[in-house]
């Protein structure tokens, strides 16, 4: 009796905090391809208006090879599978939205307040409306020292339980790289880069110093991965990695001197939690003069243009 009230209190409330947009019910049910993607980067990634003109710029990008964007985020206590261009220019500009990844659903969701999903929120969201695709810009992962600090993205332990293909960049070298993918093997995470080589790339330099375990040539390939852990029925995600291409990457040393710079400034004043991540990306964005944003700009598009074919093949194979 207890477990069928909880079930319909859910069922009943459901509408209340999860909503998905018409144009992506449509696409859903029409079995159109569609590319989930997330609004932290919107929130505390980017400075106003560079964030709202890369998010649109990301989403047509989708829409012009044939998929449907889903941006997701969550809006007075309600989280939003696909957002209108008021809602996304309304996150935009939010001076106090949140950053919210799985453990702060409940909090923001009960308290009415708004926030830019991370990746492991978006993946929720994503799996929930039946989103099989999701791109972004970089994934979090286990910090330098994190072996000491235990600061290791709830990204990483989303894409071991829940089943959605996440494109992005591979890992910032803000991040401890091999202990980044020596923890996606312990959660099961099929890693794979795309391209011609298994060179795992670390968002601004398409080399790591890391491999990937695999490497896909191009959509079809990538899709008949994602296809297959979902037929297997594994229940975890799979983490395609896309190379900057060559031509945005050149800035890559400077960037690197300056991500070694912010690492040391954040550790000195004692930034920690949830707040590393987006210290740290205005940190190298203020000493870069703006090169690393044009840099994860650049990626964020050619990712979306590659999620979004691959979700094409994949929902082709489905259909
Ligand atoms: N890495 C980036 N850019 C980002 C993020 C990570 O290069 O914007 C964001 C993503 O939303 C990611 C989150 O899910 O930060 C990870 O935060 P944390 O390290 O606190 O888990
Ligand atoms: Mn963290």
């Amino acid at each position: 009796f207890l477990v069928y009230c909880e079930n319909s209190l859910l069922y009943l409330h459901s509408e209340l905090f999860f909503r998905v947009h018409p144009s992506v019910s449509q696409a859903l049910g029409e079995n159109k391809p569609v590319v989930a993607l997330e609004s932290t980067i919107i929130t505390h990634g980017m400075p106003y208006p560079h964030n709202l003109s890369t998010a649109k710029e990301v989403e047509a990008i989708v829409q012009s090879e044939g998929a449907t964007p889903a941006t997701v985020g969550v809006i007075q206590g309600k989280i939003h599978v696909g957002l209108s261009p008021d809602e996304l220019e309304h996150l935009a500009q939010c001076r106090n939205a949140l950053k919210v990844s799985r453990r702060d659903l409940p909090y923001i969701i009960s308290k009415g307040l708004s926030g830019g999903t991370t990746v492991s929120a978006t993946m929720i969201a994503a799996h929930r409306a039946g989103i099989p695709v999701f791109v972004t810009g970089g994934i979090g992962g286990v910090h330098r020292d994190g072996h000491n600090s235990l600061d290791i993205s709830t990204d990483l332990t989303e894409l071991g339980r829940t089943p959605i293909a996440v494109v992005s960049a591979g890992v910032k070298s803000i991040l401890d790289i091999g202990r980044t993918l020596e923890f996606l093997e312990t959660q099961g995470v099929c890693v794979a880069t795309y391209g011609m080589t298994k060179t795992f790339p670390a968002f601004f330099s398409p080399l790591s110093g890391f491999s990937s375990p695999y490497h896909v040539c191009n959509p079809s390939e990538a899709a008949d991965l994602i296809a297959s852990s979902l037929s297997l029925g594994l229940q975890n995600g799979v983490l395609i990695a896309v190379p900057i291409p060559d031509e945005h990457a050149a800035a890559g040393q400077h960037i690197e001197e300056a991500i070694q710079a912010a690492v040391t400034e954040a550790s000195s004043k004692c930034v920690t939690g949830k707040d590393v991540t987006p210290f740290i990306l205005q940190k190298v964005n203020e000493l870069t003069q703006g090169k690393s944003l044009q840099a994860n700009m650049a990626l964020i598009r050619n990712n979306a243009k590659v999620g979004s074919q691959i979700a094409c093949a994949l929902s082709k194979k489905t259909a």
